[in-house]
């Protein structure tokens, strides 16, 4: 199905799963891809060793060495070369991302763009590592802060963003003249080994010496190698709320630094003046877009009472016209989840939401039959709930949005959004001033990303990407999200011939 693609990406049983850039090797058991689209084998890789991945980081130990020498600007022309290249790959890499996560085309090709603008961002800040100058209170002193590189960047990335999330982090982390080791995600290795072969290209192409970007491969007893050495300063993972408490209390133990971008359970609130068009389109892109498995997806829905009915019927109406199979091919707008254990997860949910008093207002079901004999395509669901069920409280990663209502004024509907324990992403759906002004104070949403009149998903990389409570804290892509990726050092430089303390301390013999 995607022979051609995977010849133009590099990928044949050379690319053995773990690789310091043009380099691969690796002597692990054999990791088998297989699509949800069709349930086909993809490809094989092979998993890291121990040994592996002490191969990986003392490269990229020695890589750093050189890599922090080139000044950033020279560095942010080669992520510039690596977005060029992107550009020509785009088409391809996208439908891989389709054919192995399963995301719909459109969505695979937008990853890709993701990456592709995360290249031009880092290009920019290549030249605007800025820190800043400060008036020190001694005569003939100067004082400033700038910042330096950290070292070998960890990066543990989950199924549904294959590739742009790695890219986010590893974009930022090299022009901030970091090398970085990525462990992918196990259901999305092929993705993994495109991404690493074409940045190896290029990095070739500009003779640069292996182990500035380098690929493990494997399942959580990787990411435990990494969360746990101390020679890895930062690690970036993306993932589960479980997988990133254990991970931080791994490197906290070290006092090592996190990057966590966790679950997330984020919610549109939509009032009496909301615009309903808008409402719908973004309300139903971010509840079945990547059939429910990105972070920033839509689950909760909490609408005033008096336009409720009204609501409920135009998203009723709404899933009716939603198309789901292939996602390779355009017509269809969800494509199947990952895999038959999400399956099961997203079953599981819906026999909670009954036995909690949920009502199911668009019934669900595992497709059948001619185009679904992988077992991984589900109908997009909505049931009726209250905020404090069991359920509700949980990230299910599946299409299952939930439907809440309140009363009274925006403060209440505020209450509810953020009565969760994940803090990602929120939206408000509303023309009025006053509103959309309090769920963006500090008495409104609690989460790291709060739009008005724009869902909950699909954010551009120039905005700080991240969440609070459990969704980890942590910043990706833009604004300062950089700083993450360097040390501070404030320096300050005595000019003078004499020796004035600070807080005017005497110290004289
Ligand atoms: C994720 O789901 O981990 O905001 C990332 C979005 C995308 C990124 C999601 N730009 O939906």
């Amino acid at each position: 199905m995607i022979e051609n693609e995977l010849k133009e990406l590099g990928i044949s049983s050379e690319n053995l799963g773990t690789s310091t850039g043009n380099t691969w090797f690796g002597k692990g058991e054999e990791l088998s891809s297989y699509s949800p689209v069709d349930g086909k084998l993809i490809g094989k890789v092979k998993s890291s060793t121990k040994d592996d991945y002490e191969e990986v980081i003392k490269k990229a130990q020695t890589a750093f060495k050189e890599w922090r020498m080139i000044p950033a600007p020279k560095r942010g022309e080669i992520v510039r070369q690596f977005g060029d290249k992107l550009r020509k790959k785009k088409a391809s890499l996208g439908k891989l991302v389709s054919y192995e996560m399963g995301k719909s085309y459109q969505e695979g090709l937008g990853e890709v763009q993701e990456m592709i603008d995360i290249c031009d961002f880092a290009v920019g800040l290549s030249r605007q590592l800025y820190g800043s100058t400060i008036h020190s209170e001694r005569p003939l002193h100067r004082m400033y802060d700038q910042y330096h590189p950290l070292g070998v960047v960890g990066v543990i990335s989950a199924f549904n963003f294959p590739v742009a999330v790695w890219s986010w982090n590893t974009c930022l982390a090299m022009v901030c003249g970091d090398v970085v080791v990525w462990k992918p995600s196990e259901k999305t290795p092929l993705c993994a080994v495109a991404c690493q072969h074409i940045l190896a290209e290029v990095l070739k192409e500009n003779n640069i010496s292996e182990g500035v970007s380098s690929l493990v491969m494997g399942d959580k007893t990787i990411g435990e190698l990494i969360a746990q050495d101390s020679r890895v300063a930062l690690v970036s993972a993306t993932g589960s709320t479980r997988m990133g408490i254990e991970v931080n209390k791994v490197v906290a133990a070290r006092l090592g630094k996190t990057i966590l971008e966790l679950g997330g359970n984020n919610a549109i609130i939509v009032t009496q003046d909301a615009d309903l068009k808008i409402m719908l389109t973004s309300a139903v892109f971010g509840a079945v877009g990547t059939a429910g498995q990105r972070c920033t997806t839509t689950r909760r829905l909490i609408v005033h009472e008096s336009i409720y009915d009204k609501v409920k019927e135009s998203l009723v109406n709404a899933y009716k016209q939603i198309k789901i199979g292939n996602p390779l091919d355009t017509a269809n707008h969800v494509g199947p989840l990952i895999d038959k254990y999400a399956v099961e997860m997203y079953s599981n949910a819906l026999e909670k939401i009954n036995q909690e008093g949920g009502k199911i207002i668009v019934e669900g079901g595992i497709l059948e039959g001619n185009g679904f004999e992988s077992g991984c395509y589900v109908k997009p669901v909505i049931a009726e709930v209250e905020n404090h069920f069991e359920i509700v409280q949980h990230e299910t990663f599946a299409p299952i949005l939930y439907l809440i209502k309140y009363s009274g004024d925006v403060l209440n509907a505020i209450e509810i959004q953020n009565n969760v324990a994940q803090g990602l992403s929120s939206s408000i759906m509303t023309n009025n001033l006053r509103e959309a002004e309090l769920f963006l104070s500090q008495q409104g949403s609690d989460c790291g990303i709060a739009n008005v009149n724009i869902g909950t998903s699909g954010a551009e990389i120039g905005g700080a990407f991240g969440g609070e409570k459990e969704t980890g804290g942590g910043r990706e892509s833009g604004s300062d999200a950089w700083k993450a990726y360097m040390r501070r050092q404030t320096n300050t430089i005595n000019y003078s011939t004499e020796v004035p303390l600070a807080q005017g301390i005497k110290f004289d013999f």
